[in-house]
């Protein structure tokens, strides 16, 4: 029976108690990318698919609410197969509640994990406005929370889960930064001060290449999570 379906006694089943299974090395490293609407999250997973296809086994997974804009991107993009590109709509079921995105987006991921076999990295793009689901540790590893120059400089200093908890935050469209009046320097500045510690990189992804850094970071959580087995 597939999630938030309603059975004949009337009672509401879904999987949202399920949590992800298997550990470091024994399926995908699964990470997620979350922040506001427009600050460059498809980007971004397009990006880290060109960078990191040639040497990992990738999948992705998207989530709109009434789409599959995302997932139609990327595949358009040819930034990888379209088979390893998976769309969740967040929005399409009535019985919706945040708990259940983890479920349908973990039915995603573990379908894409069984049907080819070998992944080594998922990527999960959220929804702009679904952050519980993204941050759930039952559904990924780790978080990259990308914000963007253009969603205003005060942003990383008023805080919040993403830029507090995610594991790597993101200050996207740089080059875009003296056209909307911000400044990168403070917004780095603010970040790094609520985040102790944990790492924060600008980027500019109008290449791929924009996004390096980042593919670095996660090409270094793949290798701990994979150990030997990716060079
Ligand atoms: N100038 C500039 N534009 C960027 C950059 N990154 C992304 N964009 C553009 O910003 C727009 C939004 O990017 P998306 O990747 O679709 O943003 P998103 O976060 O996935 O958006 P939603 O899924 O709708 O929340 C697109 O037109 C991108 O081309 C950047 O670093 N610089
Ligand atoms: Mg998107």
């Amino acid at each position: 029976m597939p999630p938030h379906e309603i059975d004949g006694t009337g009672q509401h089943h879904s999987h949202h108690h399920r949590h992800a299974s298997g550990g470091p090395g024994e399926r995908s490293l699964r990470i997620g990318v979350g922040g506001p609407v427009g600050s460059g999250k498809t980007t971004l997973v397009g990006a880290l698919c060109t960078l990191l296809r040639d040497e990992l086994s990738l999948a992705v997974v998207t989530n709109d609410i009434f789409t599959t804009e995302d997932a139609d991107a990327l595949r358009a993009a040819g930034v990888l197969p379209i088979e390893r590109i998976a769309a969740v709509e967040t929005g399409c079921c009535p019985h919706t509640a945040i708990r259940d995105d983890i479920a349908a987006n973990l039915d995603a991921v573990e379908e894409l994990e069984a049907r080819l076999g070998d992944v080594e990295l998922t990527l999960v793009e959220s929804g702009g406005d679904n952050l519980t689901a993204i941050f759930s540790k039952g559904l990924v590893d780790a978080q990259i929370f990308v914000l963007d120059t253009a969603g205003g400089d005060d942003v990383p200093r008023k805080g919040g889960p993403g830029v507090a908890q995610a594991d790597l935050l993101v200050i996207n469209k740089t080059d875009l930064a003296p056209y909307v009046g911000s400044d990168v320097e403070r917004m780095l500045a603010d970040a790094i001060e609520r985040r102790s510690g944990k790492p924060v990189l600008p980027a500019s992804i109008r290449s791929p290449e924009g996004a390096a850094a980042i593919a670095d970071w996660v090409r270094e959580r793949c290798r701990a999570w994979h150990g030997s087995r990716v060079s």
